[in-house]
């Protein structure tokens, strides 16, 4: 089998200053990607990203020989004040907001662009030294825009493809991007660039027009390929031991309540603000819902060294607070939040008790967590998944409940149907989008992008869709 080395920001390890070990990370990408079946993708995968030099150059080198996760891993060793100012700065600050259409967060940096271009220039380097002539090399995310181009300028006959794991936005928002033209330029000199929904494509597209003034005569190398999730591994997940202990564990108290789940990174691409006040509006709507219905938040601690992020934190918990505050009574708190990750085991139990799993995203390039929970339902009592029109999901599961996040008094009501949706309207529904996902697991997204890259130029809009 040839070689392809996935090239991605970090690698699927950080490390844990207290235990002075590496531990695996979790987060979209990593999900997807530990997922891949190498017999079925049809490539040995190694995996190269950036380790800071603030660790132990030995402990980094450890990693060359002993991998952490089921990949062989290759290190490139970045310093630490540059690393923060083109992943803090640029990469989080400009690209992230300005990706997610979050433009008022957008905080344009000299600084920052400068460090993301040596970066990147460092990235790209270490990608020349390592490969081969007949390996594939897949580049992900928005963090990486530049190496492309970086790469083809020294290596040309290099296969080399982009995943694109968050929106693109309206070429009426790309263009405001001081670099438009150096992150352009570089993306079109790839062999495939890949993006989840057909949407972004089409931004990406017109951005290229508007930018460059006019099409390459390769774009057809642009392609659509929604990720997915490793189905079977959350299949199994629902009767290990682990995971029903959780199951009993949680029925004890849960008994005959309903329970709205949300499992988010912190972030505020995620919606939870909204989601919260969609909240309280049913309990104001529905005052025979109180004390029958609960939502349980899970948030996933995330960046938390910025100012937004944290600001964002309080007016979450203030707001939890003022809604537990006004509706819940002893017997009663209306919400649930829990501010930490949770194992696969929990996440799997509390997947499978929620009656409705609520996405409230303002922008999202997939939603990993819709995916998920319903190859975690059971086949007796499935639940109901609302899911923001702005996710790239919702163009891949059609049955969800398509909710506009930003309309809270018509989410108001669709929740409730959702809490009284029918046995067998659920089992119709989640069952169609689980069969779905049995035939498109995480290594087939990977498959079919990788055939695409390796092959000679196709048409490549193979959106996939229920
Ligand atoms: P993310 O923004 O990280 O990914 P998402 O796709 O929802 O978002 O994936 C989150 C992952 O983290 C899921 O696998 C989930 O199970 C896990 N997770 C969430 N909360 C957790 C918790 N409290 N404890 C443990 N695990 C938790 C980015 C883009 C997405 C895109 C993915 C993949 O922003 O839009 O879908 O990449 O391309």
């Amino acid at each position: 089998m040839s070689r392809c080395l996935l090239v991605s920001n970090r690698l699927p390890v950080a490390f844990n200053s207290t235990l002075n070990i590496f531990t695996p990370s979790s987060g979209g990408l990593v999900s997807a990607i530990k997922g891949l079946d190498s017999s079925k993708v049809g490539f040995d995968f190694e995996w190269m990203g950036i380790m800071t030099d603030d660790v132990d150059v030995e402990k980094i080198n450890s990693l060359r020989t002993t991998p952490v996760g089921n990949l062989p891993s290759h290190p490139i060793i970045v310093p630490k004040k540059k690393y923060d100012l083109y992943y803090n700065e640029y990469s989080n600050n400009v690209l992230w907001p300005l990706l997610h259409y979050e433009r008022s967060m957008v905080h344009n940096s000299q600084d920052g662009w400068e460090a993301y271009k040596e970066v990147n220039q460092l990235v790209a380097d270490a990608i020349v030294q390592e490969a081969r002539d007949d390996d594939t090399i897949w580049v992900h995310d928005f963090q990486l825009f530049l190496v492309p181009g970086l790469v083809k300028d020294k290596r040309p006959n290099l296969k080399l493809g982009f995943f694109l794991h968050i929106p693109f936005p309206s070429s009426e928002i790309f263009r405001e991007l001081p670099q438009r033209k150096e992150i352009i330029s570089s993306l079109i000199r790839c062999d495939l660039v890949g993006f989840h929904d057909l949407s972004y494509l089409n931004h990406f597209r017109s951005s290229v027009q508007r930018v460059l003034g006019e099409i390459p005569s390769n774009d057809r190398m642009w392609g659509v390929y929604p990720i997915s999730i490793d189905s079977q591994h959350f299949l199994d997940l629902r009767n290990k031991p682990e995971t029903l202990e959780f199951i009993h564990k949680y029925k004890e108290n849960k008994k005959e309540m309903k329970w709205i789940l949300g499992v988010d990174r912190l972030d505020y691409i995620k919606g939870l603000l909204l989601k919260l006040q969609t909240f309280k509006e049913f309990l104001k709507r529905f005052p025979e819902e109180r004390g029958k219905v609960q939502l349980v938040q899970i948030v996933i601690p995330s960046r938390t060294e910025v100012p937004e992020y944290q600001d964002l934190k309080q007016q979450i918990e203030q707001l939890v607070s003022s809604i537990n505050g006004q509706y819940g009574t002893p017997a009663y708190t209306p919400i649930h939040y829990l501010y930490h990750s949770v194992s696969e085991a929990e996440l799997s139990a509390l997947y499978q008790l929620s009656e409705v799993l609520h996405i409230g995203s303002r922008r999202d390039g997939m939603n990993l967590v819709s995916l998920e929970y319903i190859m975690s339902q059971t086949e007796e009592e499935p639940g109901v998944v609302l899911l923001s029109e702005f996710t790239g999901a919702h163009s891949t599961l059609s049955y969800a409940v398509s909710i506009n996040p930003w309309n809270i008094k018509d989410t108001v009501i669709k929740l409730r149907e959702a809490l009284h949706h029918p046995l067998s309207k659920r089992k119709e529904e989640i069952g169609a989008m689980r069969d779905f996902l049995t035939h498109y697991n995480s290594s087939d997204w990977a498959k079919v992008f990788l055939r695409d890259l390796v092959r000679e130029p196709v048409v490549t809009d193979t959106t996939l869709t229920l």
